[in-house]
């Protein structure tokens, strides 16, 4: 006989029991589009103790939607790391193609089995900060948020945070509001015009630490340095995630 107590204590218990487990981290990811959840593949098949907090109940960011909504993706660069995922990638004219549900699908998939948490539903609002360092963020139910209930939120520490937020580049503005941030103006420059070939190279070059513990990958890194936006190719959006990766990886060596 199915008792339907029984549901709602395995469900309440093992969220309990997870989200528990996971509360000091290693790596606190915001944002489970592209390059958070290639960020999150690469450090946790490292070790790395990783959680991707991603505000909607769906993983994949961006990507869904391909390009116009036409479910196909373009690269020019990284198209390794689609196919490091199973993605199947079709050349043509000196560019990669890959169907954006299969992408998707397969590097929130990856990146599970790689050993990293997802936690849905849940929108990063807050920051930790110590001695100058970003140490944690600050989540809450996306579902309380958007019903605008005043309910405080939790707090989670993680050594490293990245902000994966995409244009919106959420976590660095929340810094950039309170502490100003450590980029050379010190300051969001917001994002330029559409120019692929530009906005796909600056994506991977604006990789890096922007506050002390804090690092941006992907879209909101053109956002952050005031570089071009790139329409539906996700080449940098790929390497990028491997970028944040390895530059997180070689300083906990
Ligand atoms: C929790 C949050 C919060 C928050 C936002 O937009 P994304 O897909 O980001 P990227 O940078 O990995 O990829 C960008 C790409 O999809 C894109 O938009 C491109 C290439 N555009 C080019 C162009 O010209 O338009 O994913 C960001 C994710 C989303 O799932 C958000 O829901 C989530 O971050 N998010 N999660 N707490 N505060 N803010």
């Amino acid at each position: 006989m199915i008792r339907d107590v029984d549901i709602t204590k395995l469900i309440i218990e093992k969220f309990a029991e997870e989200f528990l487990k996971n509360i000091e981290l290693d790596v606190a990811i915001v944002g489970a589009g592209p390059s958070g959840l290639v960020a999150a593949k690469y450090l946790a098949e490292k070790g790395k103790k990783v959680v991707i907090f991603e505000r909607k109940l769906s993983p994949g960011g961006g990507m869904w939607g391909g390009g116009i909504g036409y479910p196909y993706i373009v690269v020019k660069q990284g198209h390794e790391v689609l196919e490091e995922a199973g993605i199947k990638c079709i050349e043509k004219q000196g560019y990669w193609i890959a169907n954006s549900i299969e992408a998707v699908a397969k590097l929130v998939a990856t990146a599970i089995d790689a050993g990293a948490k997802i936690f849905n539903g849940m929108t990063v609002e807050d920051v930790m900060v110590r001695d100058g360092r970003v140490c944690g963020i600050v989540a809450n139910w996306s579902a309380i948020l958007q019903a605008n209930l005043h309910v405080d939120p939790i707090s989670i520490e993680a050594s490293f945070v990245i902000d994966a937020t995409g244009h919106d580049c959420n976590v660095a503005k929340i810094v950039e509001k309170k502490y100003g941030l450590g980029t050379p103006g010190g300051k969001i420059e917001g994002e330029k015009a559409m120019w692929a070939d530009e906005g796909e190279r600056k994506t991977v070059e604006n990789t890096g630490e922007i506050f002390p513990g804090l690092y941006v990958t992907g879209m909101a890194a053109n956002a952050v340095y005031g570089s071009p936006r790139m329409g539906p190719i996700f080449g940098g959006m790929l390497l990028s995630g491997k970028k944040v990766a390895e530059i997180i990886l070689e300083k906990v060596r």
